[in-house]
């Protein structure tokens, strides 16, 4: 493998500032607009740079720093530059912990900034003394304080290239407050640095050789797909071999919903009868039944290929037949070559054919629950109104259990990029902040939050942050009174649950109406779709308070553990 480095541009002429013009300038020059911070005096400085930075850089300020964090990381992941967000010393910088690891787990490009107690006063007690970088070393790729005034340029530029080069992920800094505040004329390091690793041509005929021997081979397209760029390769893949995909994580829309070669409805059936699955950009994780595919209906083992964008995400685990590592467009397109040259041409069309009959009964079960009239309402019913609403380029976020895996299986994204769901750190609150983010990512696109009635609760404080910007959104919420998936795995192992119910028929409309924003409670399943579309036309934050049946559990037959 080697490292192929494009040349950087001149470096920019001297410039003087405090820690905080520097930081923000540095940002900007890596293609930040947007900071999302709550506000403390250990920051003042980042937002002195923003206001008088040229053009001024926005500020989004809201009710809780892990909104704050999971902005900037929903703005990583959807527009591929890191976000950045501005977190004040001590309990501002702990509240981001969660987020920051969520970062860390999905391989979100993110940048936090953090306050930091004065150095001249280190050791004396003053507020919020809290020595941040050993907290959060495990969890990002960069984490340390920054000494001096001077040196904030050159560490804000190399957060930054860090959080944005492969593998993806959450840097952090923090300033102690003395130095952040002071002034120093420093060179600011010029950006256009991308790495980009070139993956062992090797191994690329190796994964070509297998897939040409393959009678019953799928391709398995996950979150870095999208995030190192390779979605055309990915895409052209599918459609020039024939290969059979299914799609997780931000993988969902590189094949578009429809496509007939996606068979991620057909899932348990291509993934336990295949005899070669190749996984793209994806850890072989609990979602993926930790990389061990095939023996189902008498299947034997499938042989297992992992392609990832660098070599730290190759599995340690699985058993590997071939693995490559790289910038993903160029392996899937050294693949394809591989595959081309084979001697033999693979006909994998009575196995697609075989898939598509999978799909297509999947598809007909689904519809009988997507028209569900049943009183209280099914939560599919919900997906079966919103579908048919959804722009094709529609940013649909999941923030719950049960209410956001249903989401996963009736909403199949139509183009790559717009889809948010916790990933494999799975942690609840993220909504607001990732609707925050959408919103402002993507200014002209449908934004949807899917809420669990719990997931709600974490966050729904931050519909103050997008009524005081301005910042539209629809919010759909599942309440069924109770964090349903704790609720019934409980219930299956005890035969009784505690700690899992929550006050019924609470009006969280009521709640974003209070805020500013409007809403409405629906208990009748043939009213879901008028609530929506008056929520689609309200241009203000609108949440649709559906009433669901707390019996009807999501069908799962895995924990995650
Ligand atoms: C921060 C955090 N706390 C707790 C959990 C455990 N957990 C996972 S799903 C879930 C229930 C979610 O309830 P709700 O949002 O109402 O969705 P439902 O399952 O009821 O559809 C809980 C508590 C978690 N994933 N993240
Ligand atoms: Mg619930």
């Amino acid at each position: 493998m080697t490292d192929v480095t494009e040349p950087s541009s001149d470096t920019a002429p001297a410039s003087e500032g405090h820690g905080g013009d520097h930081a923000v300038a540095v940002a900007a020059a890596h293609g930040v607009d947007t900071m999302f911070t709550l506000s403390g005096a250990h920051v003042f400085p980042m937002y002195d740079g923003a206001v008088k930075a040229e053009p001024p850089m926005r500020i989004v300020d809201v009710r809780h720093e892990q909104t704050a964090v999971f902005a900037a990381e929903a703005v990583g992941k959807l527009t591929r530059v890191p976000g950045l967000a501005v977190l004040t010393a001590g309990p501002g910088v702990t509240n981001g912990v969660s987020p920051i690891t969520q970062a860390s787990f999905s391989g979100s490009p993110l940048v936090v900034i953090g306050g930091r107690a004065p150095a001249n006063r280190w050791g004396m007690g003053s507020l919020q003394e809290l020595d941040h970088p050993p907290l959060l070393a495990p969890v990002t790729k960069l984490a340390r304080t920054v000494h001096q005034v001077a040196e904030v340029a050159g560490a804000v530029d190399e957060a930054f290239t860090l959080a944005g080069s492969s593998h993806r992920g959450p840097t952090f800094l923090d300033v102690p407050m003395d130095q952040f505040f002071d002034k120093a004329t420093v060179d600011r390091p010029a950006v256009g640095l991308r790495q980009r690793l070139e993956a062992d041509p090797d191994a690329l005929a190796r994964v070509g050789a297998l897939l040409a021997e393959a009678a019953r081979p799928v391709l398995v397209l996950g979150t870095d797909v999208w995030a190192d760029g390779a979605e055309e390769a990915a895409l052209r893949f599918v459609e020039q071999t024939g290969v059979p995909v299914v799609t997780n994580g931000m993988g969902r829309g590189v094949v578009p919903g429809g496509h007939p070669l996606l068979v991620t409805k057909a899932r348990g059936k291509a993934l336990g009868t295949a005899d070669l699955v190749v996984v793209v950009g994806t850890p072989l994780d609990f979602r993926l039944g930790y990389g061990v595919f095939g023996g189902k209906d008498g299947a034997p083992p499938a042989r297992v290929v992992h392609l990832a964008d660098s070599p730290g995400q190759v599995s340690g685990h699985a058993e590997l037949a071939a693995s490559a590592s790289g910038d993903l467009t160029a392996v899937i397109d050294g693949v394809q070559a591989a595959l081309e040259k084979a001697a033999t041409k693979p006909d994998w069309s009575a196995w697609v054919a075989d898939l598509q009959g999978a799909v297509a009964a999947a598809v007909e079960r689904d519809d009988a629950l997507l028209r569900s009239e049943a009183d209280p309402i099914h939560p599919a019913r919900i997906y079966g109104e919103l579908v048919p609403r959804l722009a094709d380029d529609s940013v649909v976020i999941g923030d719950g259990g049960d209410f956001v895996s249903f989401a996963g299986k009736y909403v199949e994204p139509k183009r790559p990029g717009g889809w948010l769901d916790p990933g494999p750190y799975g942690c609840l609150g993220a909504g607001l902040g990732s609707a925050i983010a959408a919103r402002i990512a993507r200014p002209s696109a449908q934004v949807v939050l899917l809420l669990g009635d719990g997931a709600a609760g974490m966050s729904l404080m931050d519909v103050d942050t997008l009524v005081r910007h301005d910042l539209p959104v629809v919010m759909v919420c599942g309440n069924n009174s109770a964090w349903g998936l704790e609720k019934q795995p409980m219930q299956m192992l005890y035969g009784y649950d505690v700690a899992a119910d929550l006050a019924p028929r609470t009006r969280y409309d009521e709640v974003v109406k209070a805020l500013g924003g409007g809403g409405e409670t629906v208990t009748d399943p043939t009213q879901i779709g008028p609530a929506l579309d008056r929520a689609f036309a309200a241009g203000a934050p609108y949440l649709v308070n559906v009433i669901t049946d707390v019996d009807a559990a999501y069908p799962r037959n895995t924990f995650g553990v």
